[in-house]
């Protein structure tokens, strides 16, 4: 695919200023081009981007980065800024292991001043920076680029409440394509929707104007202040007014894809004296008519037919989440006080049957991972109701609080269905679940369950929904086995012994257990013979279980895709303290104490150490083959990486 302009731009024969607005429309063709071509074979959020392409190519024309400040909320759509910004040649690595995040990245780059990936940060640290910026006397304008949903969140609204009086120089893009994941939710997405300019408002302006007219005294009222009237009428269309009220000056809607309407706003709001939000109305998806027609689809896409647009190969295999989604439908239609809450993750949390199935029964209550927790909580107030909360691990971690004083406090009977635990690979830093334990750990009555496959979760589900206390599973976006066997339910705190050996003691958690089965065939081939228990609860533990295999065993080695710091490995070292066993040796093998960044987890896995061929090395390097007995401890066996 030939893209002489982007060729020209990236070997710096010309500035992006130079170009006429002919060449900037050929430009944006070209762009779209390049991401359909990399996000074909690497995956990657395609929508978002396609429909975002003329508002970052107009920003980047009228101001100067990274002198002016550029911020993407959320930054998935920011594919446009990083070609732009000299990473075009190193596009083709999106998303890779060791190649270019598909979010704003510090380390990449100075036109990506912070790491981004959670919704709703960026106009509280465009304000920050504005403030600092003014505080320091420094140049420049603060540019906050919103989608619609981010500008819901409730971050973003704490932030509109605090804009300063004597603000300038900044400037919040309102990118308005009416689409969360899925359609947008929510009253602020009725205030958007008022569109001013939009012909059915302006047919209603004017039939107002006209009944008023003809009305004695409102039609003298009409001759007299014309103008003022007229305008008290059309804010009743526009969202302007609920803009000025914080202190923005509104312009718009705008064509978030006419360059040169574009580029003559832009130029004109550079000059403006009060911060100023400029709404502007784009597609999401434009230029792929699979992505335009099925946005939610192509928001977060796998590798695709660059021709059709197809994807390739979708897998016909199940999923922890696919399996939750279809249990929970199952459930809901034996069970009508069955509620399922999620923050804006339909899509992504295989909720689309149930959804489908059970539309008053799916509350989606857009990104708001805290109201989500804290509404849920109160739906299950008086026990008659049963909330089903699910949400990815990373953005829990927006909630830890609502978990807290509303769920946990309160002994709600509420089930947590943690996806996303886990790393999740391409999307790297910001989006790994790989922090949950150490905080849900913490909380007072709550039941902590992970499942090794698809039937123990659906025993978890049914086990949980029977409890009736605040209950949560984690399980990460893998491929698993299914089982269609008969479901038991599970006592609480059970954990199963799946294989008796002897010295080892492998504990792997949920998913772990395929690695352990690994290292015990290593293990075997070298003479060693050891022990599997899955534990299933991390609280409570199954006290008799572990202490009667801990007491008899030598080596004890906890298997985890969760931080160190925290995580399973560290439950077990309390328990082990707080019962007075002294195991010989405890190996814990988790994620480092450090920031893991993107590829497949699979690269990931094996840059922390968790393969079965690094996990069995070090384990062998405990023990004295011939003695058939520990060696002496020595750094890298006594505890994990
Ligand atoms: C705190 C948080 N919750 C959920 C998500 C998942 N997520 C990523 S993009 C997105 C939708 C963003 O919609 P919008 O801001 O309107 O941008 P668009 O994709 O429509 O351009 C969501 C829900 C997230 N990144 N962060």
């Amino acid at each position: 695919m030939s893209s002489p302009l982007l060729e020209e731009l990236g070997a710096h024969r010309r500035t992006l200023k130079s170009f006429s607005i002919e060449e900037l429309e050929e430009l944006a063709t070209q762009i779209r081009g390049r991401i359909l071509q990399v996000l074909s074979r690497n995956g990657g959020h395609l929508a978002s981007n396609l429909g975002a392409v003329e508002l970052t190519l107009a920003l980047h024309y009228v101001f100067d980065f990274p002198q002016d400040t550029l911020l993407f909320d959320t930054s998935h759509q920011i594919y446009t800024h990083k070609i732009l910004t000299d990473r075009n040649a190193s596009f083709d690595t999106l998303r890779q292991y060791k190649g270019i995040s598909g979010f704003s990245h510090p380390e990449e780059s100075p036109h990506d001043p912070f790491f981004l990936g959670h919704a709703g940060a960026v106009f509280s640290l465009s304000l920050g920076l504005a403030k600092r910026r003014d505080v320091l006397q420094k140049k420049g304008h603060v540019i906050a680029f919103l989608g619609d949903a981010s500008f819901n969140c409730g971050l973003t609204l704490e932030a509109m409440n605090h804009i300063p009086k004597n603000l300038s120089r900044f400037l919040l893009v309102l990118n308005d394509n009416a689409m969360a994941i899925s359609k947008n939710v929510g009253n602020i997405t009725k205030i958007l929707s008022r569109l001013l300019n939009n012909p059915t408002s302006n047919r209603l302006t004017q039939e107002i104007l006209t009944a008023f007219s003809k009305i004695p005294a409102y039609g003298d009222l009409l001759a007299k202040k014309g103008q003022k009237v007229s305008e008290s009428i059309k804010n009743l269309v526009s969202p302007a007014p609920f803009f000025e009220q914080f202190g923005l000056s509104y312009t718009g809607p705008v064509d978030g894809h006419d360059l040169k309407k574009l580029i003559h706003t832009f130029s004109q709001l550079k000059e403006a004296s009060t911060p100023v939000v400029i709404h502007t109305l784009t597609q999401k998806g434009k230029g792929l008519s699979m992505a335009i027609h099925n946005p939610s689809s192509y928001h977060g896409a796998a590798p695709f037919d660059l021709t059709s647009g197809k994807f390739l190969c979708p897998s016909s295999k199940p999923t922890f989440p696919k399996i939750f989604g279809k249990t929970i439908t199952e459930m809901a239609a034996k069970d009508p006080s069955l509620f399922v809450l999620t923050p804006a993750m339909i899509e992504g949390a295989s909720l689309k049957e149930f959804v489908t199935a059970f539309p008053d029964r799916c509350i989606d209550v857009g990104i708001a991972e805290g109201h989500c927790l804290t509404f849920a909580g109160a739906l299950a107030f008086g026990r008659d109701l049963h909330p089903v909360v699910c949400i990815y691990s990373t953005f829990l971690q927006r909630a830890l609080d609502n978990l807290f004083h509303d769920i946990c406090l309160q002994k709600a009977p509420l089930l947590l269905a943690i996806d996303r635990a886990g790393l999740n690979g391409p999307d790297g830093v910001t989006h790994h679940g790989i922090y949950d334990l150490a905080f849900l750990n913490a909380m007072p009555h709550l039941i902590i369950a992970q499942p090794r496959n698809g039937r123990l979760l659906k025993e978890l589900l049914h086990t949980a929904l029977l409890e009736k206390k605040p209950f949560a599973i984690r399980y990460p976006n893998r491929e698993t086995e299914e089982e269609d066997l008969f479901l038991e339910t599970r006592e609480v705190g059970k954990g199963e012994l799946l294989v008796q050996g002897e010295k080892v003691l492998l504990l792997p958690l949920g998913h772990m257990v395929l690695e352990a089965f690994e290292v015990r065939e290593k293990l075997l081939k070298e003479g060693i013979c050891p022990t599997i228990i899955d534990p299933i609860f991390l609280k409570p533990l199954d006290k008799d279980l572990l202490t009667k295999a801990i007491l008899s065993h030598e080596l004890i080695v906890t298997l985890e895709e969760h931080s160190i710091m925290g995580g399973f490995g560290s439950i077990l070292s309390h328990f082990c303290f707080e019962h007075n066993l002294h195991p010989s040796r405890l190996l814990h093998f988790a994620l480092p104490d450090r920031f893991l960044h993107h590829g497949a987890n699979r690269e990931l896995l094996k840059e922390a150490g968790l393969d079965a061929e690094t996990i069995s090395q070090k384990i062998l390097s405990c023990i004295d083959l011939n003695q058939r007995a520990l060696v002496e401890p020595h750094d890298h066996c006594t505890l994990s990486q």
